[in-house]
């Protein structure tokens, strides 16, 4: 369902980690200076996925777990929008986790941020993949998003923020917006957003955060290194978070899914459909459908 580009006030509760993503993600555009009507913001189904109603851009709700299919499907249809895709654990990592993983294969340009309060905030709290054990007597280890992302050899963006740092966070969405519009491929980034209602983390997250930026080694462009500074990071108790992954240069080999299908970027949507200029290809359909 497409929504009005007129924003409606916020349904959140006062203090969610969902308005820290909110502020960073329209900060980052307008940063990047790209107008509203550019933008597309596709949400998914929970809390989260209601982000799209509160700013002034275009919106489309997804159905739940499918809000990257309609994103890839928006920007093959129109590859010079910038579109985001943005839910939450739930959403993406339980009944999206197919479609999750196929992102990371299909490497559109797009930017598809979920926003991870281990919980399903709409629902009341109840365990969601990202659950610590423990929690709502969960008994299964958490899904860690960031590891899997980095498990897969394609030169995307991958990276991790948290809520209670919205001035790193919008750094990071402005490169990673950056990095679609130069149709390098798909940007990843999970945010560490509590929900202060059923699962306040805030205190908790704001204590073992740490930048991978600042371990020894540390090196974006080596997948290997930073999956192993991650597992150790984890592993000493610590939440690794900043920039995971970014390829060092533009690979023309390489390009984002949109300019492997349509390399002069003009999707259905800005293709000339005129009779005239089309004579001869109707004229043959319609010989072909006599
Ligand atoms: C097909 C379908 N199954 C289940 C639901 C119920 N449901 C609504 S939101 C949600 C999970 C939301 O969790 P998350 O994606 O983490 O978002 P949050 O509310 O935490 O931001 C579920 C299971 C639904 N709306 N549709
Ligand atoms: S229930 Fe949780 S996730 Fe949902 S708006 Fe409230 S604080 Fe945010
Ligand atoms: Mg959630």
């Amino acid at each position: 369902m497409t929504t009005s580009v007129k924003p409606v006030a916020s349904t959140w509760c006062p203090g969610c980690g969902d308005f820290g993503t909110l502020a960073a993600v329209k900060k980052a555009v307008a940063e990047v200076g790209i107008p509203p009507h550019e933008v597309v913001l596709v949400g998914g189904i929970g809390c989260s996925g209601g982000i799209h109603n509160f700013i002034e851009t275009n919106g489309i709700h997804a159905l739940h777990g499918r809000l990257l299919a309609q994103a890839v499907g928006v920007k093959l249809a129109n590859p010079e929008l910038t579109v985001i895709a943005a839910g939450g654990d739930g959403d993406g990592y339980a009944i999206g986790m197919g479609h999750f993983m196929h992102a990371f294969k299909k490497n559109a340009s797009l930017l598809y941020i979920v926003m991870n309060n281990e919980t399903y905030g709409l629902t009341k709290g109840q365990a969601s993949p990202t659950s610590q054990v423990g929690f709502e007597g969960n008994v299964e280890a958490p899904f860690d998003a960031i590891l899997t992302a980095l498990s897969i050899p394609v030169p995307n963006f991958i990276a991790r923020t948290f809520s209670g740092d919205p001035k790193t966070m919008t750094q990071v969405f402005v490169e990673a917006i950056r990095f679609n519009r130069a149709n390098r491929g798909f940007a990843f980034v999970e945010d560490l957003s509590p929900c202060v209602t059923y699962n306040d983390t805030f205190k908790d997250w704001r204590a073992r955060v740490v930048d991978v930026a600042t371990l020894p080694g540390y090196n974006p462009s080596d997948r290997q290194t930073t999956f192993r500074l991650c597992v150790e990071t984890m592993q000493a108790g610590k939440i690794p978070v900043g920039i995971m992954h970014r390829p060092p240069a533009v690979d023309p080999k390489e390009p984002g899914l949109e300019l492997k299908l349509l390399p002069d970027k003009i999707g259905p949507a800005r293709a000339d459909i005129g009779v005239e200029s089309n004579r001869a290809a109707y004229e043959k359909l319609l010989r072909a459908v006599a």
